[in-house]
This record gives structure tokens, sequence and C-alpha cells, in this order.
């Protein structure tokens, strides 16, 4: 068996390839990645031969390509149903799968104003009525998660799932905004800025040559 190939965009600007990319690491389960440099010369044709939407991430396993964030998680979990992708406990996994869609649905005025971007700090920056409000909910549903659910570890589920997964490069943006953060909301953030993982995401960012205009807020 050939082992699954996740092609993601770049490290540095790309929440969306951050999704699935951290629980394969996590959860240990093997993969090789393909970087596809977002928006250079090579995007169009590169993109076009391997996703069907054009767009990263997208995982190839064998024959089969499966894109679509919440679509690879799903495809994780059921080839590898005892790795923890969602947690064991069915009211939990109903409570994770709904946190994880309401962040692939929602928390839009977050994500404009804030982007993604591991090379900066922009304290302060992205700071507006939307984004204010999409960072309130989402503390209100971290603590209630961490509540009712995360008391066998540090994640929003105890061990680190696939809603975690999603909430990854959210982490990452209130980081480096500067975000002030309740205490559960902030004790979450920096379990999973501690994740190696997520250290071996952001210094590979880091180094990455590459520009995204659109995504540089100064
Ligand atoms: N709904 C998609 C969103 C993926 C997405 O928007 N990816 C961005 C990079 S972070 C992308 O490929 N953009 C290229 C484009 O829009 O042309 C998912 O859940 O995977």
């Amino acid at each position: 068996m050939s082992t699954p190939l996740l092609i993601i965009g770049n490290k540095n600007y790309s929440s969306w390839s951050l999704r699935p990319w951290i629980p394969m690491k996590v959860l240990e389960i093997d993969f090789d990645e393909r970087l596809i440099p977002l928006f250079d010369e090579n995007w169009d044709a590169a993109i076009a031969e391997v996703s069907p939407s054009r767009k990263v991430p997208c995982l190839i396993d064998g024959g089969l390509t499966v894109w679509e964030t919440m679509a690879i998680l799903e495809y994780l979990n059921d080839k590898h149903p005892y790795a923890g992708v969602w947690p064991d406990d069915i009211a939990a996994r109903a409570t994770a799968r709904s946190a994880a869609n309401e962040m692939h649905g929602g928390f839009g005025a977050l994500r404009e104003a804030m982007p993604m971007n591991t090379r900066k700090q922009l304290p302060g920056r992205g700071i507006n009525d939307g984004s204010v409000a999409d960072i309130t909910r989402m503390q209100q549903l971290w603590n209630a998660c961490r509540t009712a659910h995360g008391s066998g570890g540090d994640f929003l589920f105890g061990a680190f799932c696939a809603a975690d997964a999603m909430f990854a490069p959210v982490v990452s943006r209130l980081v480096a905004y500067e975000v002030e953060l309740d205490e559960v909301s902030q004790a979450y953030v920096d379990a999973m800025m501690a994740l190696p993982a997520m250290q071996e995401w952001h210094t590979a960012g880091a180094a990455e040559p590459w520009i995204v205009s659109h995504d540089e807020l100064d």
C-alpha cells in the first residue's frame, strides 16, 4: 500500500492546509506531503493536476482523491477508527463534530480580519466588531467543550482530536495578533502551541520565502 499524500499550500498562510496536517502528525498517521506555493506562477497548473476543487488541502490515497477539509478528517476517521480522530463518547463526538463544522462554516469576520501568518506578530491588528464577536463566541464554545468533555487532557475533548485540528489555525492567529483571552481559552491556546507538530509547522512557515500580498496586513 502506498503512503497517502497530503497536498498543502504555504505553511505560513494556508490555514486550511494545517487542519488535516496537524492531526495526521499528532495521531501518528503516516503520510507524505507536497507543498504547492499558493498563487505563484505555477499554481494554476499544479493545483489543477491534483485537486478537483483547485484548492488545498487534498489527500491522495492510492487511486482515491479526497478534498475539502471536513471530508479529509472523516476519511481519516474511517480509515483509522482507533486513532482518535474523534472522541469515543457519542455525546463528545457529536459536540466535537458540531464545533468542527461551526469552525468550517463560521467565524468569517475573524478569519477575514486576522489572516494566518506564522512569520508575524501583529498585536492589536484585526480588531473590529465582527472579529470581537467571533472571538467571544469562540471562547464561549471552548469553555463549554472543556467543561463538559475536557477533563481527560488539555484539549477541547481531553485528548487532541479533529475539533482541535479545526481550531489550530485560529490558535495561531490569536497568538500572532496577541488577543487577550479568558483563562480557560488561554490555557487551551498554550496547550495547542506546545504541540511539537504545531511548532514544526510554524518553524517551517516562518522559513518560507513566498509572499502572498493579499494575506499580508502591512
Ligand atoms: N472549503 C475548503 C477551503 C479550502 C481553501 O479555501 N483553501 C485555500 C488555501 S488556505 C485555497 O486553496 N485557495 C486557493 C483558491 O481559492 O484559489 C476546505 O474545507 O478545504
